[in-house]
């Protein structure tokens, strides 16, 4: 995919397709066709998993016309669930972009560009099952029940967030709407949703984890040390890499994307592995889905790579111009995962241009209200914020004397 400096003595720096300036380049994607690879059963051997490691199982062309058997395993309910989650998750995000810009708080990630993602396997898992997510899977909270104010406290940090002001914003925990908490140390709760996985194995249940990683944390070490305890015990566990290309600033070549597919690497631990269109909400549904059903049935566990494009800058700490063309999302040959699907819902009928529009009203509004409730409670710097004598707590389940006395010297 990408260029590479490589000294007179072998040692290679990768680099990216193109700098600010330069024109994006995508040529050395194959994007294959829609509705080209064969649908799987939940119990093929892993051996019918390999034309899904380089290829792209995709469903939706860039017309909004769904193609193949894959299409079969998601129902309309199922579109309009996923639409309205995908607007809301929007809307959220831009709303708490702009916050952050007005001070209210301190930081903030976008998922813009990637919403297909979370809201899909989202959809495909069942409640009591586990989600071991990324900062950039919000959508989950969108589709399990989540309120928004709860999240907006939380990135306000004040009186009523949920993690009482410890956390940095967006760092969410939501463990009994099955949204691990999430932690900022990259990489962590990939062997986390295998050990979960096990747990659930050993328990005799039947309930799932789905674990999510970016490309380019999937250079960490709890990476691989995840992959083979989930191949060896075959855990029940989906295991998704969502390659956003992105990594900050860095290309995903760093993490070894130009020498192999996500998904061809997760294969050679024994995986089954699939690569999909992460922009394409029925193709993401459809594979989560078949995923599901297979670690479900005692089959171990499945890889996804989700093919994606990150969006937005990474952070609210970040300005992407400095280091890709400002035209590289415009570009992205995989299109925008929301305009997407609104295409195939008004082209297969489904839905009007004027009910779209509603939903889109609507969750404008429901989010306005919802800033609305959590700015009365407090912002990062006004109103009423956690309070204090609470980072005391819960060290410990029970707290040590010594914390009794530091709290009693600070006052509380
Ligand atoms: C162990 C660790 N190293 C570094 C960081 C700093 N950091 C935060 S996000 C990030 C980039 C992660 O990129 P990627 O995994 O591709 O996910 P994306 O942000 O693109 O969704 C880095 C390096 C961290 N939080 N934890």
């Amino acid at each position: 995919m990408t260029g590479s400096k490589t000294s007179d003595r072998g040692f290679r720096v990768p680099q990216p397709p193109a700098r600010p300036g330069e024109a994006p380049d995508f040529s050395n994607f194959d994007f294959g066709e829609p509705g080209k690879l064969p649908l799987l059963d939940a119990e093929a051997p892993v051996e019918a998993f390999e034309p899904f490691h380089d290829g792209l199982l995709r469903v939706l062309d860039m017309d909004g016309k769904a193609h193949g058997d894959w299409a079969s395993m998601v129902s309309e309910e199922d579109l309009k669930e996923a639409l309205t989650a995908m607007i809301r998750t929007r809307a959220f995000d831009q709303r708490m972009m702009r916050a952050q810009r007005q001070g209210k708080t301190s930081f903030y990630m976008q998922c813009l560009g990637e919403e297909a993602i979370a809201v899909g396997c989202a959809l495909a898992l069942r409640d009591g099952d586990m989600h071991f997510p990324t900062y950039r899977q919000q959508g989950i909270l969108f589709v399990n029940g989540i309120d928004p104010e709860a999240m907006m406290n939380q990135i306000y940090s004040n009186k009523k967030d949920p993690l009482e002001g410890k956390q940095l914003p967006v760092l969410y925990s939501f463990k009994d709407n099955g949204f691990f908490t999430i932690s900022g140390n990259l990489g962590t709760q990939w062997p986390q949703a295998v050990g979960w996985a096990m747990a659930s194995a050993i328990k005799g249940d039947d309930k799932i984890a789905m674990a999510y990683i970016g490309d380019g944390a999937t250079a960490e070490g709890d990476w691989h040390q995840g992959n083979l305890f989930a191949s060896v015990y075959r855990a029940p566990v989906i295991l998704s890499v969502v390659n956003n290309q992105w990594a900050i600033s860095t290309t995903s070549a760093f993490a070894g994307a130009d020498k192999n597919t996500f998904a061809t690497r997760m294969a050679s631990y024994g995986l089954p592995a699939l690569r999909v269109d992460g922009n394409d909400i029925i193709a993401v549904i459809a594979a989560t889905r078949l995923a599901a059903e297979r670690a479900r049935a005692g089959l171990g566990a499945v890889a996804i790579e989700f093919l994606t494009y990150r969006g937005g800058a990474h952070s609210t700490s970040d300005d992407p111009t400095k280091y890709r063309p400002k035209e590289e999302l415009g570009s992205w040959p995989l299109g925008d995962p929301l305009d997407r699907l609104k295409q195939h819902m008004t082209v297969s009928g489904l839905m009007t241009d004027e009910e779209i529009a509603a939903l889109e009203e609507a969750a404008e509004k429901e989010m306005r209200e919802a800033e609305n409730r959590a700015e009365e409670v407090g912002l990062v710097h006004a109103g009423e914020g956690a309070d204090p004598a609470k980072m005391f707590e819960k060290v410990y389940e029970e707290m040590p004397g010594r914390l009794l006395e530091q709290k009693k010297e600070a006052g509380f």
